[in-house]
Parts: structure tokens; sequence; C-alpha cells
């Protein structure tokens, strides 16, 4: 290990950490080099009693900044688990390479390599780039401009991540290297379908060849993943600093708490994650309701209204009353339709009220509220709509959803949300929602009613 013999106490500790361990041999590609997956497949990975055999090459969604930044780093970081009473902090050792979305050359080889065995995703909700119904988005110019670049030219990768998808199963099976499982870690329902969906309809449009070889060789895996994971700030460089005495320039904070439910198959061979606490299943179901429904559906609500009552962060807003009441309610409404014993779902509820309480998390409701149009039809539409069915209002839901109305029309905290561009009121949100829901008028008034009592919070 070289030390440069002007380091500082501090550049000494960075030297070993950062330097001392051989990078494990590259088995898995993630494409998503963000917060959660560091935070979350990449500490599973890192705990698994085969670690040593499992690196992964990870890519970043769009710029190069954090492939580069780590690379410097040599894939190192600092995970700080931060507990109500105090933080941990230990060194991931999983990244064997890092590299920005534009390294088409290293992201058709590494999939051309029969050592590697699975693709991992974390490209948020927006990144499946599908309509509304789950079909492939062809109205999106970026899956337009992927579909003609890889129908003129088979080596061509893309931007979008189906299309890169499809180029890296291209090489792969162009280089005879056998199976792969995909595992998308985002938070949709039945995430594994909807990513085979997609890929085929892009195959079926733009390499049809390429079908049958993914019918053959390609496992969807379906996952539901849990650790909230808010975005790393300059405090949190800088507690990492002064408690370790080096600068890590990409440290990841997160909670203590952790969950991982996988379904389906691995035919090229997995780390051994239920070694770190991954449950494998065969019914996911219940898991991915009891985690879209009861957790990020209470992070919607308080996203878009608790916001109009002064609050930034979900800790000062579970602290708030009249937040909380909004919050069990919505609990009591979408609690009958997880499809698990009410013991287990009132123990999933108090955890999570302490897991909101952490206000060492300073988990910020704005970045919640981004990309409400691809989020609130997994997390609040399948509680209204059985709720409808049953003929009542479910005041929560709807309470929701015009909290997303305040927040698209209003100025309280920026909107990021490309598709909502054209949302102005009630009707136009559920109408981009689900054009169903707009035929309900006792809906939409009640809609109405609730963004008229947000608005005078
Ligand atoms: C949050 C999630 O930003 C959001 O939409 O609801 O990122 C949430 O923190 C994670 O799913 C927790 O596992």
């Amino acid at each position: 290990m070289a030390v440069a013999a002007a380091a500082g106490v501090g550049d000494v500790v960075r030297d070993s950490l950062f330097r001392s361990r051989p990078a494990p041999p590259v088995r898995i590609l993630h494409l998503g080099l963000g917060n959660f997956f560091r935070a979350h497949q990449a500490w599973y990975t890192a705990h698994a009693g085969d670690a040593d055999a499992w690196g992964v090459a990870a890519f970043t969604g769009r710029g190069p900044a954090m492939a580069d930044t780590l690379s410097a780093q040599n894939g190192l970081y600092t995970l700080v688990t931060r507990a109500p009473g105090g933080d941990e902090f230990e060194t991931v050792p999983v990244l064997s390479d890092s590299h920005s979305a534009g390294d088409h050359g290293v992201w058709r080889r590494r999939f051309a390599s029969p050592e590697v065995a699975m693709v991992t995703l974390t490209i948020t909700e927006a990144g499946y780039t599908r309509t509304g119904a789950g079909a492939l988005d062809l109205e999106n110019p970026a899956v337009a401009r992927d579909l003609a670049a890889l129908r003129a030219d088979a080596q061509a990768v893309g931007v979008t991540a189906v299309a890169r998808l499809v180029a890296g199963l291209a090489a792969r099976q162009a280089a005879g290297a056998g199976p792969i499982a995909l595992v998308p870690c985002d938070n949709l329902p039945d995430n594994g379908a909807v990513l085979s969906r997609l890929v085929r309809e892009f195959t079926g449009s733009a390499l049809p060849a390429l079908g049958g070889w993914i019918d053959s060789h390609v496992s969807f895996v379906t996952s539901a993943v849990d650790r909230i994971t808010p975005a790393t700030t300059t405090d949190d460089v800088a507690a990492v600093e002064s408690a370790l005495g080096y600068r890590d320039a990409a440290p990841v904070v997160t909670e203590p708490f952790r969950e991982w439910v996988l379904c389906g198959d691995f035919p090229a061979g997995r780390p051994r994650w239920e070694t770190s606490g991954a449950v494998f299943t065969t019914d996911i179901t219940p898991y991915e309701q009891r985690k879209l429904w009861l957790l990020n559906g209470a992070h919607s609500l308080l996203a878009y209204t608790a916001p109009l009552r002064g609050h930034r962060t979900v800790g000062e807003a579970i602290e708030d009353p009249v937040c909380r009441d909004w919050l069990e309610q919505w609990w009591r409404e979408a609690g009958p339709y997880v499809g698990l014993p009410a013991a287990e779902l009132l123990s999933y509820q108090q955890a999570l009220v302490d897991r909101f309480s952490n206000r060492r998390m300073h988990h910020q409701l704005a970045q919640i509220a981004m990309d409400g149009s691809q989020k609130l039809p997994v997390r609040v539409l399948p509680v209204l709509r059985r709720e409808r069915a049953a003929g009542r209002i479910p005041e929560a839901a709807v309470r929701t959803i015009a909290g997303w109305v305040c927040h698209l029309t209003g100025s309280v905290v920026p909107v990021v949300d490309s598709r909502a561009a054209g949302v102005r009121d009630a009707d136009s949100a559920l109408a981009l929602l689900d054009s169903t829901l707009v035929t309900d008028r006792e809906l939409r008034v009640a809609v109405d009613e609730h963004v008229r009592r947000l608005l005078r919070q």
C-alpha cells in the first residue's frame, strides 16, 4: 500500500480503507448507481456469506459524476447507518468498477461475459418509460430515438434503460454467454413482469430475432425492496470526516431497517443473499402491497400534504398530530386490502411510525414528491379503486390525490414530474392517473373539496 510521505492521519486512514481489499470478480451488473442501490443491494451483497465471489460493475443512469467519484475511491464508500441514538459506519467493498451511462463498450462487454449472472436495476419508476397502461411508451422521444438507433445498428446501445438492457442482451446472445437474470429493484408491483413486457416489446420492434433467445435465456425476477435512504448532504460528508478522519466524497446515509423479498429464478447463480436477511418466496404480492401501500403510500400522502402545514421532512410531519391522524386514516383504509394478518400489519405500522420518527434522517418531502404521476397509480389507486367498488369515498386516498393537485398547481415544493405538466385541477389530475376515474362524479367532487380544505391549512 503506497502512502504519500506528506499524508496526514486522515489520508492514511483513507488510504488503508479505500485500497486494502482486492475487488471481487464482476458477476453482477447494476444500472442506476445511486444512493438506494449503495444502501440496499450493495449492502446485501457485501454481507452475503459468499461476498468475496460477487463483485458489481455499476453504471450510472445518466452522467459520469458518481462513476468518476467512486472510481477515484476504488469503488469504496462509507455507509452510515443512522439510528435515532447514533451512527454506525462501514466501508462497502462490492463495487469492482463504476461506469458512466455512456460507457457503451464496457456495458456490452460485461453482458457478453459468461461470468456475469445478473443485472440489478434501480432506475426509479419513471425510468421504465411505460404508458399508464404498462406498455412501452412509444411517444416518449427517448424511446423512439432508441428504437430507431437499434433498428439501424444492432451494436447501438441507446439511453433508456430498456434499450440498454436489450442492447446488452443482444451482445450476450452474440457471445453465446448463456442465461442471465434481470432483477428490477424499483417500487413497482410485479416489477419482473413489468420489465419483461417492456423488454419484449422493445425487442419485438427493434431486434425481433432476439425474442426467442430472451424466452429461453432470460429470467425476470420480481423483487420488493425497502430501506429509507435520503440524498447525501454536505453535513453527511462532514460527519463522516469528523468521525472517521477521512474525506469520503460520496457517503450514503441510511436507516437501520432493511428488507428485500425476491421471487424468481437465477439461472446463472446468485450470492447467498439469504445469509444477509433477504427472503425468497413464491408469493410476493402481500409483501409488495404492504410496502407500496403502507410505506410508500404514506410517504406520498405526507409529501403532498405536510408541506402545506409548513413541514419539510418526514420526521417533522409525523410529529404533527394532524398529519399523524391523516397517516393513521390511510393505514385504516389500505390495511384491510393487504393479504396479511391484522396483527402483523399493526406491528408493521408501529415500526413505520418509529422509522418515520427518526429525525436524524432528514428525509426531505420534496425528494418523495417527485414523479407522483408514476407513483400514485401503484401506491394509492389500488386502494382507491377497491374502496370505490365498495361504494365508499376513502378520505385519506382522496386527500393524497388532492395534495398532489395542490403540489402541482402551487409553489410550496418544486415540481419534478414531466408527465404531469398538464395538470391544472382535480379533473385533469384524475384523468392523468386513470381516465375512468373522471367519470366518477362523487370522487371528483370529493377531491375538489379536499383541495379546498388543504389550501386552508
Ligand atoms: C420514497 C421511497 O422517494 C420515495 O418515493 O417513498 O424512496 C422510499 O423511501 C423507499 O421506497 C423506502 O424503501
